[in-house]
């Protein structure tokens, strides 16, 4: 006779045992006949099942969703089942083995969130297997009939092998298809819940992992890294209420007002469609064409001409959410809010000159930079600021807060510094991590939320749809790179890749069956700030968006000599790559209306004459404003001086070796990166006679690859460098981009064989040519460090230039 906790009346047994139909009430059986776990288990469902659905006899909170009260949600009715069997999926559920698990799935929990080390993989001490697990015995030769037969289709392990390989690729982003990543965290300097719930900036030092990915936007996935473009700045927080996505640039203002035109601008600015030329740049017709014709665009052209498009490192950039948003607190106050990153390494940038060198030499500059840091531990570091303003201060600017080709000037809303994000861990696999990263502007927690910006309206369209094709479905969020550090609970089901196992029958809401599980949060979820909207339904932009040049003049006028320099060169350089002279007229007319100087000196450059303004699209009076110093890029040098600089030390046979070597050490201490860079790799004999091994010769890093050089002491040494042009081709392209040059003794014979100049243009002396010798070696090494910790010399540069 079996033994049961349940007494042996049998009575509906049969209906308990079926999946289909049951008496209409009846009191539930003891028995089923049998007694195992299984059975036994399967009694009390049933019952339990009944229970639950009974316990709720109406949907208590239905009077809540109409009206007013449907304002405030309620929090979902939930009740707890007898027994944890009631919502399973099935009583077999307790049968454990290696696959399944301990058979009792933990309440509440949902596995496919756990942190990444939930799915990295390491293969100490393993063998290869297929992805079935199977052993893999032979991974040289195809199963084939005899040696010299023909490959048979049986071989089930080349096939899975060629076949896995075959679908490696996953299409790549529409635009920003190159980047680069890494993790870290973002500390909060205070609780800041006054201003908004958001839960990263709950607490002083709060701590919220980020995943940051930069990017260059127009060129496909494998181009160079230096092309002149805007950069991505997209930032994921995993945060204990959701991940929340920062996706910004780093340039404040955009090309275009209105998501309808995004699809416009960049066909126009991709490869031009007959022959996919040229690759990540906009200097073609086809871009200035359509930027012609759109003034809206004049702002961002001052931004992508001038040197934020070509920045010297991602570690050296702003970053900026660009829009409107809003920041919400616990009591529903709402502020609108700018986000501004500014980078502790200060912003810096390369010379166009220089940047398409780099393209030659590394197009992989920006990468390599970003992992070298982050590798060697000189973790780059960006202070969050942000500029808070309320809706009343909004509508007293001269422009519409909603315009994105518009920024609010730091002199209006100074910058509130709320905390700093550290990037402390390079990516383990840049394909899970940095290529399956999917950042999503509608990606937001409670206590953030949108404006009406009708970009950012048309981005949070956007950017889900495209994982949907990107990365194969609707379950993107489960790829662990993507997936939050808390629970997903909803009835969202299958679609491709799923890997959620959802344990129950009950995937909607309302529901008794499961208990009510899982419930709307109410006033702990996510609130949209409730905005009063009276209007019609139009198409069309407000009135102050037809100001397009008010603040492209801003930015021109807050620019130094050498940056305006640098822009009329920009433009010069694009538009006479341009070949239709009507596009490159429409440029020059819409440039009129920006500035008279900038409008003629890019003429000139063009041998053309400075066409009628374009018509404006306003008659309204234009805004003016005083200069914004801190629009320059030299307002902010940075505060790590010369962490992770790169210096070139020229040497060969003869080197004064003492000095080569205290001044590497002395770099090295202070956090820069020193090569003993040479004619050829091998060892140079010093002046002592000690060897020095070249690290790098000057042909495999050229000088675009270093922020410096140090030419040594040494006539031997310094005539065997003369022999080389590419030497001297190296010390001219250093003068000729601005760079710190510390020269020793006779190493001043290689400036003069290279022809370098020793004074500026203008006869002064110039910061950034250091002459030392034995007895001011000290000095002049750390007046080299200064310049390096600075700016570039910009003050050599003449037009045309003249090394
Ligand atoms: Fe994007 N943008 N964008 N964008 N964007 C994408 O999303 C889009 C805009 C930005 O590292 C795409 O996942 C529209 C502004 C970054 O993965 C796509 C509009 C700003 C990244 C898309 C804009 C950005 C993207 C392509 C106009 C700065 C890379 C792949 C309404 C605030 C994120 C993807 C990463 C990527 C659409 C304008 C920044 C197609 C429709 C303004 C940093 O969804």
């Amino acid at each position: 006779m079996p033994t049961s906790k349940h007494p042996s009346s049998f009575d509906g047994a049969g209906s308990v045992l079926s999946t289909v139909a049951g008496p209409s009430d009846a009191k539930p059986p003891q028995s089923l006949g049998v007694s195992n776990p299984i059975a036994d288990r399967l009694l009390d469902k049933i019952p339990a099942e009944q229970e639950l659905a009974a316990a709720r006899p109406f949907n208590a909170n239905k009077a809540s969703e109409y009206g007013d009260a449907s304002r405030t949600p309620a929090v979902g009715e939930t009740f707890k089942p007898s027994t944890h069997a009631a919502t399973g999926s099935t009583t077999t559920e307790i049968i454990a083995n290696d696959k399944v698990g301990d058979g009792n799935p933990p309440k509440g929990e949902n596995a496919t969130v756990d942190p990444l080390d939930r799915v990295r993989v390491d293969p100490a001490d393993r063998h290869l297997t297929t992805n079935q697990g199977v052993p893999v015995s032979d991974n040289q030769h195809s199963l084939k009939a005899g040696l010299r037969g023909p490959t048979l289709l049986e071989d089930f392990v080349l096939r899975e092998k060629i076949s896995h390989f075959d679908h490696e690729r996953i299409p790549e982003r529409v635009v920003h298809a190159r980047g680069s990543a890494a993790h870290g965290y973002f500390e909060s300097y205070d609780n800041f819940s006054a201003l908004t719930r958001a839960i990263p900036f709950a607490k002083k030092g709060k701590r919220t992992p980020v995943f940051l990915r930069f990017s260059t936007v127009a060129g496909e996935r494998g181009s160079t890294d230096t092309a002149r473009d805007v950069r991505g700045f997209a930032v994921k927080f995993y945060t204990e209420e959701g991940n929340w996505d920062l996706v910004g640039n780093n340039i404040p203002v955009f090309f275009i007002q209105d998501a309808m035109k995004f699809p416009d601008l960049v066909h126009a600015a991709k490869p031009e469609p007959h022959h996919a030329m040229p690759q990540a740049a906009t200097a073609h017709d086809t871009f200035w064409d359509f930027a012609s014709l759109s003034p809206e665009i004049a702002h961002m052209l001052m931004w992508t001409m001038s040197d934020r498009a070509i920045p010297r490192s991602y570690r050296t950039m702003q970053g900026f959410g660009v829009h409107t948003f809003r920041l919400i607190n616990a009591q529903g106050e709402a502020r609108f809010v700018k986000f501004h990153w500014t980078p502790m390494q200060g912003t810096h940038s390369l010379v166009w000159d220089e940047a398409v060198r780099i393209s030659g030499a590394d197009s992989d500059f920006h990468r390599r930079d970003l992992w070298e840091a982050i590798e060697a531990g000189n973790f780059p570091e960006w202070e969050l600021g942000l500029q808070i303003f309320t809706e009343e201060q909004a509508a007293s600017f001269p422009f519409d807060v909603l315009d994105s080709t518009k920024l609010i000037p730091e002199e209006l809303v100074p910058l509130t510094p709320v905390g700093k994000m550290v990037l402390d861990r390079n990516p383990d696999n840049f394909f899970a991590e940095t290529e399956q990263v999917a950042f999503c502007t509608s990606h937001v927690v409670p206590g953030i939320d949108f404006s009406n910006d009708p970009l950012l309206q048309g981005r949070n369209f956007s950017y889900q749809d495209t994982q949907l094709t990107r990365l194969g479905g609707p379950n993107f969020h489960e790829i662990p790179i993507n997936s939050p550090i808390v629970q997903i609970q909803n009835n969202q089901r299958d679609g491709f890749h799923r890997q959620a196992i959802n344990r129950g029958r009950v995937n909607y809401e309302p529901n008794s069956l499961g208990g009510g599980v899982p419930y709307q949060a109410g006033p702990a979820g996510f609130t949209s700030f409730p905005e009063t909207i009276a209007a019609d339904k139009v198409r069309g932009n407000p009135e102050l968006f037809a100001d397009h040049y008010s603040q492209a003049r801003l930015f021109w006028q807050s620019q130094t000599t050498a940056e305006k320099n640098h822009i009329v060169n920009a433009f010069r350089f694009e538009l006479t790559r341009v070949q239709t002279p009507a596009v490159r007229e429409r440029v020059l007319a819409l440039l009129a209306n920006v500035d008279d100087v900038l409008v003629s000196r890019v003429a000139e450059g063009l041998g053309m004459d400075v066409p009628a303004p374009l018509p404006l699209a306003t008659s309204a009076p234009i805004p003016t404003y005083p200069p914004s110093p801190a629009l320059s890029l030299m307002s902010r040098p940075g505060v790590t001086g010369i962490k992770g600089r790169r210096v070139a030390v020229l040497i060969a046979s003869g080197v004064d070796d003492k000095a080569v070597k205290s001044q590497y050490g002395s770099l090295l201490k202070d956090g820069a990166v020193p090569r003993m860079v040479g004619n050829m790799l091998g060892k140079v004999k010093a002046l002592d006679g000690d060897p020095i091994d070249v690290e790098i010769s000057v042909e495999a890093g050229p000088s675009v690859m270093y922020d410096a050089v140090i030419v040594p002491d040494g006539d031997q040494a310094v005539a065997t460098l003369a022999k080389n042009a590419q030497v001297l081709e190296f010390l001219r392209e250093q003068y000729r981009h601005g760079k710190p040059i510390l020269v020793f003794g006779a190493g001043s014979d290689l400036l003069t064989k290279a022809m370098i100049p020793t004074t500026l243009p203008d006869g002064s002396d110039d910061p950034g040519l250091i002459m030392g010798d034995a007895a001011n070696a000290d000095a002049a090494v750390a007046a080299f460090k200064t310049a390096l910790a600075g700016f570039r010399v910009f003050a050599r540069e003449t037009d045309p230039p003249s090394v």
